[in-house]
């Protein structure tokens, strides 16, 4: 019951059309929360969105939480050598004006301790907490492969 003890956001509203898949906050916009479907015997999965700030200020991400994982964390890759290595953040800016994006090979949320196989269709709730645009909560959607920007959803 992670969800209950984080509380539901009073700020986010998704959007009324039944196929919009983004999310508002102050003065933040929230794009299209996925997940790529894994093998059920996966532990660990990723979260991905893209977030922009209309705002006239930096805001930050500064964590996130789902009932479908024991733990979310902040990561980014790291170049060392020749291998990418995984290291977690405290949070992440979104530029006043600008866009920050969550994709495969750069920043993620990791989801570790899976409580169910992520399988493509399904959604999940995700409460994103953010420094000044507070706690949000939207529905991860589970996906194949990474969705098409320039696709309508
Ligand atoms: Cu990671």
């Amino acid at each position: 019951m992670l969800i209950r003890l984080f509380g539901y956001s009073l700020l986010a509203f998704a959007c009324s059309s039944s196929f919009a898949h983004d999310y508002s906050a102050g003065e933040l916009q929230i794009a299209h929360p996925w997940s790529r479907a894994l093998p059920p015997n996966a532990v660990t999965g990723a979260a991905y969105l893209d977030v922009h700030n209309q705002g006239k200020t930096v805001d930050r991400l500064l964590g996130a939480q789902t009932p479908r994982a024991t733990k979310t964390e902040i990561h980014t890759m790291l170049q060392l050598g020749e291998v990418m290595k995984m290291q977690k953040l405290d949070s992440v800016g979104i530029p006043a004006g600008g866009d920050t994006k969550l994709a495969p090979g750069g920043t993620h949320l990791m989801l570790f301790g899976l409580q169910k196989p992520l399988v493509a269709g399904e959604r999940f709730p995700l409460t994103l907490l953010f420094e000044k645009a507070g706690k949000v909560e939207v529905e991860v959607l589970i996906e194949t492969a990474e969705p098409d920007p320039h696709a309508g959803h």
